[in-house]
């Protein structure tokens, strides 16, 4: 038997899948051949799928803590147990402190419409627990791609086979969108030229006929910088400006902070490199600039993508098939809010917590109530959350209750009080559109749950009955939501009209047609003005800089006094090639392909530290730190570490990136700041060596 599925983790592609069952058990899981984007073939990632489903430590029962913390001695429960234990200790706490003391957690282990969106909300809406601000991973982008152009619109993967100039800025789509891979090969095979700009050579970067490595967080001068090139050599579209821009009078006369004897100081580049870049971009049409979130994990990254965006516009290529910027096609389609999340039936709206502010807000930042219950699901915060120190105190607090809802038992469910064991996406049902292009993909069940797992949605329902809600939206059928949000949507939505459940169920697949075709070649933007908003009013009222910018925006790396300054490094974390962030990284086959956790380091730097290829080096700062192989390479720029997310803490030697790195918050929207991280680097002595792990020997 062949059933149709989708592929829920976190990726622009988000592939049509197909997993072929004999007696109950999956027995091949390959690619659709007719997904219109995944081509009938599978990342290195998900090829080997069924390791990840039949995985031999999936959780298959309920677990209650029976000793301390962190320590890892369970006892099994039953489900009726595990609820009703959740709902004694939820009734307990909502008495005293009122349902805003229990925070829901949760990001992106699933992208699916009822596994993710809707369990985001309506069960939590409806108790009114504290809302989760999801701002972990490219707010400050959405934010400001929003503000500039109305809308997060992007052209198709297809259509770079138009772009004579591709440059692809922060972002790393081997890794992280690999079937945009096949179409911008072919661009360059048919001569287009492919300009990667990023502080490591990536594996896109190897790729590239040019590679850029400028210092990390300094793109916002580097493209005031382009655009005063262009600017000052009369290369610009000023008709087009004119005609589809707001502020460009502002914006210009801005530039002339920006020449690039200045830009090449503040970038670490030189002006030759600087001045060619900006007469290749305003010259090489149609020219595309694809960014995505990585980029702007930073503290002025929300001003970083503004100043890009700009760009576009300034060449007056928006609207151009195979120009403009390619960023995210997440503003096509946006399922009914009210649908999906209720708020007209619950009660007023809780406050908001920031998800990276996780640790600060359990250990007290968040009071009055204070944060007496955490509930986990899809997400693995003491390993993908920054400070990760202070995530794993706040979740040793003996007075914090915490239930983890996962697969596996992850760096987060080995603290909680509770464990449920979930699903995987071949055991529920789901609908997922995607962030990288307009396809939708129904995703069915194709075996039984694993053990006593449950899906996000079942547990939902079952925590709606004990805590005594009725409501009929609690209580639907994953398809039933799915049918409820697509008809409600596609009010809305005239893509959808003859998009139905049954046909979805049929097809597997549906691609969505938009138009126009090309992103806002008809000139329309949907901002207030109707025009690309170089000055926004809308920034300005938030009590924003209102043109796009640049400030430095330096971590101190929380600096205790115990680190000279001048021999800090800034260490990015951007994606493993073979994890999604860190689903996956338990996974014996990947790990194999990833390596053990390593560092990359400058020969320079190494040098200046007597570090040598594949010595054990330990990286700190104020915050915390981590211990990790170095790999000496001139992949970085001098003065750059890089070391790949997604490690589990408790697979290795407790510790991961993210006890170094800042839970500051960016420019825009509580955006993350997890590559503004300053740190330093040494040779890790014999009594740093701690291959086991010891949650007593957190150095908080
Ligand atoms: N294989 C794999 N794929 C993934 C993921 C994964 O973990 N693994 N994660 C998924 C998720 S959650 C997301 S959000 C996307 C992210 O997709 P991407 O944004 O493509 O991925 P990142 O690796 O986070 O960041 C891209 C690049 O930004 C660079 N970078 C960091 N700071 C700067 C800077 O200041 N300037 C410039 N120019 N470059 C900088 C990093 O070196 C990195 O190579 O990928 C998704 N896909
Ligand atoms: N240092 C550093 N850290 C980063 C980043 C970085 O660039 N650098 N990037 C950040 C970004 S962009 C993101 S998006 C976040 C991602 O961080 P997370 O959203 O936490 O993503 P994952 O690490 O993939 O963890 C997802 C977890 O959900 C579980 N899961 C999967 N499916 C289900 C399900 O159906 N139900 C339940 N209950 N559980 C499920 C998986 O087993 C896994 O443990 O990480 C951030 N962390
Ligand atoms: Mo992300």
């Amino acid at each position: 038997m062949k059933i149709y599925g989708a592929c829920p983790h976190d990726c622009p592609d988000t592939c049509g899948v197909i997993t072929e069952v004999e007696d109950g058990r999956a027995v091949k899981f390959y690619a659709d051949p007719d997904h219109a984007i995944t081509q009938g073939w599978l990342c290195a990632k998900v090829r080997p799928y069924l390791d990840h489903v039949y995985h031999p430590d999936r959780l298959t029962q309920p677990l209650r803590r029976v000793g301390p913390k962190g320590s890892g001695q369970w006892q099994p429960i039953t489900w009726d147990e595990a609820i009703g234990e959740i709902g004694t200790r939820w009734r307990a706490i909502i008495a005293e402190y009122g349902a805003a003391a229990i925070l829901p957690y949760s990001y992106s282990g699933t992208l699916g419409l009822v596994q993710m969106s809707v369990c985001n909300g309506r069960f939590w809406n409806r108790l009114g627990a504290s809302r989760l601000e999801r701002s972990i991973c490219g707010a400050a982008a959405e934010f400001a791609v929003e503000a500039t152009l109305g809308a997060r619109r992007t052209s198709r993967y297809e259509d770079v086979s138009h772009s004579k100039l591709i440059i692809v800025w922060g972002h790393n789509p081997v890794s992280t969108a690999p079937h945009f891979m096949p179409h911008l090969t072919k661009a360059q095979r048919a001569g287009a030229q492919l300009v990667v700009i990023d502080p490591r050579r990536t594996r896109t970067a190897k790729g590239a006929d040019w590679h850029i490595a400028p210092k990390p967080a300094t793109d916002g001068a580097l493209a005031l910088g382009l655009a005063y090139v262009i600017v000052a050599e009369g290369l610009g579209d000023e008709a087009w400006l004119a005609e589809h821009t707001v502020g460009w009078p502002e914006l210009r006369a801005r530039l002339a902070e920006y020449p690039p004897v200045r830009v090449a100081q503040i970038t670490g580049l030189s002006e030759a490199v600087i001045v060619r870049l900006a007469r290749l971009y305003a010259t090489t049409q149609p020219a595309l600039i694809k960014i995505a979130d990585g980029l702007q994990r930073h503290l002025n990254g929300g001003q970083t993508v503004r100043a890009i965006c700009a760009l576009p516009a300034i060449t007056g290529q928006y609207g151009v098939r195979g120009g403009g910027l390619a960023y995210s096609a997440s503003g096509y389609l946006q399922w009914d809010g009210e649908t999906l999340k209720k708020w007209a039936e619950c009660p007023p709206p809780a406050r908001s917590v920031n998800m990276n502010r996780l640790g600060a807000a359990l250990l007290g930042e968040v009071a009055d109530p204070p944060i007496q219950s955490l509930y986990v699901f899809g997400s693995n915060p003491a390993a993908i959350a920054p400070n990760a120190g202070q995530v794993v105190a706040g979740l040793q607090r003996e007075d914090l209750f915490t239930v983890v809802h996962e697969l596996f038992m992850t760096d987060t469910a080995v603290y909680a009080d509770i464990v449920l064991p979930a699903t995987s996406q071949l055991e529920h049902a789901d609908l997922h559109k995607a962030y990288g292009h307009t396809v939708l993909a129904y995703n069915a069940p194709a075996i039984p749950p694993l053990g006593e797992s449950k899906s996000n949605w079942e547990v939902m329902g079952l925590l709606a009955r004990e805590m005594g809600f009725a409501e009929p939206w609690l209580h639907q059928s994953a398809d039933e939501v799915i049918d409820d949000v697509l008809r409600a949507t596609a009010v809305h939505n005239p893509a959808l009209a003859d998009v139905t459940l049954e046909r979805l169920k049929a097809e597997g697949s549906i691609e969505l047609r938009y138009e126009p075709d090309v992103p806002f070649a008809d000139g329309r933007f949907p901002t207030a003005s109707g025009k690309v908003e170089l000055l926004s009013q809308r920034m300005a009222d938030l009590g924003l800089d209102p043109l796009p910018g640049y400030t430095p925006g330096e971590d101190d790396g929380e600096n205790d006094g115990r680190f000279p300054t001048e021999e800090s490094l800034n260490l990015i974390s951007g994606a493993a090639h073979h994890f999604v962030t860190s689903s996956f990284a338990n996974q014996a086959g990947l790990l194999a392909h990833e390596g053990e956790p390593f560092v990359e380091i400058h020969p320079d730097d190494a040098k200046a530290r007597g570090i040598a290829h594949g010595d054990q080096v330990v990286v700190e700062n104020g915050r915390g730190w981590c211990e990790l192989r170095a790999i000496v390479t001139d992949a970085v720029r001098p003065g750059v570490l890089a070391s790949p997310k997604g490690r589990w803490s408790r697979l290795g030697n407790g510790r991961n990136v993210n006890w170094t790195t800042p839970d500051a918050l960016g420019d825009m929207a509580g955006q993350s700041t997890f590559h503004s991280n300053r740190v330093w680097l040494r040779k890790a002595k014999i009594e740093d060596q701690r291959f086991t792990f010891d949650a007593s020997a957190n150095n908080l």
